[in-house]
């Protein structure tokens, strides 16, 4: 099948992950093709930047030429565009997919800043500080409701939380975030077994 949308992607972005796990499980990975992007928010990449003012990954461009920006519109538009079952369409069901969604999103933000805080010649002591303060207390939070997550049926909030999950190992293994929080790490193990997981693994090559 010819591959009708451009993803402008990454292996090591979490990101970009979350939309190709959605792809995976919607089976739309063949009507995308990827196109690895070099990103940064101090080296510009001019190419890229003509596509996405924002300069970011990912970016979605459609087959009519619409460009989609950030990982969440892109999620929602390949539920829509298979009629899949990742976005549940309204109620409490809706409302927890999309508050799990947000919590694991924003838990990726905290790592991605204190990533680049920590990669600095002089890192702020107190923002990294404070991204530790906080990715620990979202994963504390998700302990808490592991069951919960482990009992609703799978979703794009679930993505979110097993990317972000998928990203400590990647990133921040000294974090040991397993410790003390058993039910995330069971669950975690279920997502990380997943097929669309195993075929979006992060990897740190060059792009
Ligand atoms: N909210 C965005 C965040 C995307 C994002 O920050 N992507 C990073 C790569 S992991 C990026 O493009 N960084 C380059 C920059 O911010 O200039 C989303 O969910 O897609």
């Amino acid at each position: 099948m010819a591959a009708d949308m451009i993803l402008y992607w990454s292996s090591r972005s979490p990101f970009v992950r979350k939309v190709m796990v959605a792809a995976h499980e919607l089976g739309l990975e063949h009507r995308i093709r990827t196109v690895p992007t070099l990103v940064s928010a101090t080296v510009p990449n001019f190419e890229h930047l003509s596509v996405n003012p924002l300069g970011r990954i990912p970016t979605l461009v459609l087959e009519d030429g619409t460009t989609l920006f950030d990982s969440q519109p892109i999620i929602e538009y390949l539920n829509e565009f298979s009629r899949g079952w990742l976005v549940p369409p309204a109620g409490p069901a809706r409302l927890r997919a999309m508050r799990w969604h947000a919590l694991a999103t924003g838990l990726l933000e905290v790592l991605v800043a204190w990533l680049s805080e920590r990669s600095r010649a002089i890192p702020h002591n107190a923002a990294i500080a404070g991204y530790e303060r906080k990715a620990r207390a979202t994963l504390n939070l998700l302990e808490q409701e592991a069951a919960d997550i482990a009992g609703a049926p799978f979703s794009m909030g679930h993505i979110a939380i097993g990317v972000a999950l998928g990203y400590l190992d990647f990133r921040y293994s000294s974090l040991n975030w397993r410790e003390g929080r058993p039910k995330l790490a069971a669950w975690g193990e279920v997502f990380a077994a997943r097929p669309s997981a195993k075929a979006t693994v992060p990897v740190d090559d060059r792009k």
